[in-house]
């Protein structure tokens, strides 16, 4: 790892004697400098600002309290939102999901004490804002997404981490991630397939977005997992139907109680070398722990094998992922975005070229 050298400290020059007066952990870790394979010129890292620098709930409101910037040139991933809820069917409001994701997210810190992950010594991350979607039209929104991902991100090689937004948004992602990885594999957790070819004749909705994919090309059927489905349905066709495309599927009462550490090595085998994609669905977790959410279905599965699900995916090769259907509004307590924050935090500690230590 390269030495690291105090400088810029997230729109604030850290002098040395600030890292005299701050305890060591106070600063998150120092911003660091790296030299990419090749390259000559070191750069300096983006670290989340600290909570002995700013009191937490104050100010900057990104995505872990990270620097911002309109793109993502020069980044390793970045952080995105996109408020749009025009896809929904029950209760709207995942609109607002990015912005309480970012709120809640104020509290993280940059190291991960239970995996020893630590991205920010060598990724460089930041908050690259929302994407202005049309909230007149959802067809014309997709169409934003797509051409925003992949001029604004995937150009520059970066690793997006989403926050929704209603799920159709996954739909015109993959559709950039097509252009450059081809067919992804998918591990898809959610209470519902989202493989309805309609919703009242609409061929794009929050419920039918894996269905595009299908129709498209855009993921690989033999390498999709999808975990914790359940709930009420109108005939066993809402499922099977994937199965008969080669999705693995894994229905919430059948991992009741149970490690997913296992299930994961599986997926592991599964998916190889070859690109993967992560999308979370907040209503896959049960409403106990996310009740801030748009269709809640009980019997989910619980925070700590979220925890599994996305620790198990280290090692792969994930080129981004998101965490959608984030409904503040329904949750006063904050906790379903604390979530969504800290799952999204996690999928950047698996990402490729992340350090242990
Ligand atoms: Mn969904």
């Amino acid at each position: 790892m390269a030495k690291a050298r105090l400088s810029s400290y997230h729109g604030r020059e850290t002098t040395s004697e600030d890292a005299a007066m701050a305890p060591k952990s106070a600063l998150g870790s120092a911003p660091k400098t790296t030299k990419k394979p090749g390259k000559k010129a070191a750069r300096t890292l983006n670290q989340p600002m600290g909570g002995n620098v700013m009191l937490r709930p104050a100010a900057p409101i990104t995505m872990m309290r990270l620097p911002t910037q309109p793109d993502a040139r020069g980044l390793d991933a970045c952080f995105v939102g996109i408020p749009l809820d025009w896809g929904t069917s029950n209760r709207s409001g995942a609109r607002f999901g990015p912005r309480q994701i970012r709120q809640e997210s104020s509290f993280l810190r940059p190291y991960n004490m239970a995996t020893r992950a630590a991205p920010f010594d060598a990724l460089q991350v930041a908050d690259i804002n929302d994407v202005p979607v049309n909230p007149y039209d959802l067809k014309d929104s997709c169409r934003i997404i797509e051409k925003f991902f992949s001029e604004k991100i995937l150009k520059y090689g970066c690793r997006p981490l989403t926050m929704g937004g209603d799920h159709t948004i996954t739909y015109p992602i993959l559709q950039a991630m097509k252009k450059v990885h081809g067919p992804v594999g998918l591990v898809h957790i959610d209470a519902h397939a989202d493989v309805n070819d309609t919703m009242f004749g609409e061929k794009i909705a929050h419920g039918t977005p894996f269905r595009r994919c299908v129709d498209e090309g855009l993921i690989d059927c033999h390498r999709t997992w999808q975990i914790g489905l359940r709930g009420t349905g109108y005939t066993a066709e809402d499922f099977d139907w994937c199965r008969r495309q080669g999705f693995r599927v894994v229905p919430a009462h059948e991992i009741w109680w149970k490690s997913l550490v296992p299930m994961m090595r599986k997926v592991r085998k599964a998916m190889g070398k070859r690109p993967v994609y992560i999308s979370f669905d907040v209503d896959g977790l049960d409403p106990a722990y996310g009740p801030g959410n748009g269709s809640p279905e009980i019997g989910g599965i619980s925070s700590m094998q979220a925890l599994e699900i996305i620790r198990g995916c280290k090692g792969l090769n994930v080129v981004g992922g998101d965490f959608v259907e984030v409904a503040p509004a329904y949750d006063v307590s904050g906790n379903t975005s604390l979530y969504a924050a800290n799952f999204l935090y996690e999928m950047l500690c698996v990402l490729p070229g992340v350090p242990y230590r």
